[in-house]
């Protein structure tokens, strides 16, 4: 069977380094935040081993940014998450739930701090922009949310820091990991963040200024040479073996930070302010019902399909299958799968109904 295509048109918007991904010989895409992310290059898993050893250049511009800039903007930001922001420094990165008046989680971006009063939210696969544009007209703050012209560009695995130092200087090897710098190339400023979505090491480069987005990839690709540079994308191998969370995939707006496994990046009762923080705290009391789990699944090959799998102990419902993948290093189906409180304990084995029949799996932790 022949795999439908994706017709791309003007609303799937390209990106400042869409010419040089075309170049590159990418060979799928998906589309985030109504943008083109490409996915393979090689194949998945030529494209794994490659990332594991060497260094890849990323078109992350879809990881769209919502500027808040003004007096108010710290307060607006406390308002869209359960995180504790009063610490935060300039330079700093910070992983950041957000969660709507229920609780539920409506995106989980990187949100960098650029001054008292300007900060930038690097989003995931949801329409953030507006709801924070609503919130801030609602509550007449005194800030002025946009986007900006930002897209940033990833350079990740393990040759990443020779690659950068390459380009920016050694400074950036200094660079801890999500802090960031401003730094310069041809006179123009970039912010360089020791960050990215994979578990292999790496940066983050936002472009300020499309008009340069195929001279930053030249200058990049061409100082990796020597290191074995490749374009590559976000890899759903590697980011199931790492358990980075997919928003939209492993978690929607049904789900806590805490079903999350990210309560850790919650301090819900310092954020005072936070949407949902009422909500929360009784999740808190009452603990959650299920959580994000590991699972290797004994199987290989298994089918994508749209509907998440469900996994059964018994006849009882345990969960549901949210991303998988076959690790070719582990040999076996590796998942990320959101599991009932019951059945969560590392070691316990369940079945997964995959599109192939019935699987034996086990619960683990994550990182695989
Ligand atoms: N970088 C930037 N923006 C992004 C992403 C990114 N926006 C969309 C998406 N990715 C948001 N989701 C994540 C998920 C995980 C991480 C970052 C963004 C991540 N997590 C670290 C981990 O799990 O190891 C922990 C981070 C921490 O300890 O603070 O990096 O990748 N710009």
């Amino acid at each position: 069977m022949i795999p439908p295509f994706l017709s791309i048109s003007r609303r799937t918007r390209s990106t400042p380094f869409s010419r040089r991904v075309t170049e590159a010989g990418v060979k799928a895409y998906t589309v985030y935040n109504h943008m083109l992310l490409p996915t393979v290059f090689n194949s998945l898993e030529d494209d794994y081993f490659h990332l594991r050893e060497s260094a890849q250049i990323w078109d992350v511009a879809c990881e769209r940014q919502v500027e808040v800039r003004g007096p108010d903007a710290a307060r607006l930001l406390q308002l869209l998450t359960p995180r504790d922001l009063s610490n935060m420094q300039i330079g700093q990165c910070y992983y950041t739930p957000m969660v709507d008046e229920t609780g539920g989680m409506i995106n989980d971006p990187v949100t960098l701090k650029l001054a008292d009063d300007r900060y930038w939210i690097s989003i995931a696969d949801s329409d953030l922009l507006l709801w924070v544009k609503g919130l801030s007209a609602g509550t007449r703050m005194d800030v002025a949310v946009t986007e900006p012209d930002v897209s940033p560009l990833a350079v990740q695995g393990p040759k990443a820091e020779d690659v950068v130092a390459a380009v920016f200087g050694e400074r950036a090897r200094s660079i801890k990991f999500f802090r960031f710098e401003p730094m310069l190339l041809d006179g123009q400023e970039y912010i360089v963040a020791r960050s990215g979505y994979s578990k292999q090491g790496g940066f983050e480069i936002y472009l300020q200024d499309s008009a340069y987005g195929e001279s930053l990839w030249d200058t990049i690709v061409e100082a990796g040479k020597p290191y074995g540079i490749r374009a590559g994308g976000p890899n759903l191998i590697e980011r199931v073996e790492g358990g980075l969370l997919s928003y939209g995939n492993d978690m929607t707006r049904l789900n806590t930070p805490h079903e999350c496994g990210l309560g850790k990046f919650c301090q819900t009762v310092d954020a005072i302010g936070c949407i949902g923080r009422d909500a929360l705290i009784r999740v808190i009391m009452e603990g959650p019902q299920r959580m994000i789990r590991g699972l290797k699944i004994d199987a290989q090959g298994l089918p994508f399909t749209v509907e998440p799998w469900s996994v059964t102990v018994g006849d009882a419902h345990a969960g549901q299958v949210t991303s998988s993948a076959w690790s070719p290093r582990l040999e076996t189906t590796v998942a990320i799968a959101m599991i009932e409180n019951e059945y969560w304990e590392p070691g316990t084995a369940v079945v997964v109904n995959t599109p192939s029949g019935p699987r034996e799996a086990e619960v683990v932790t994550l990182p695989l």
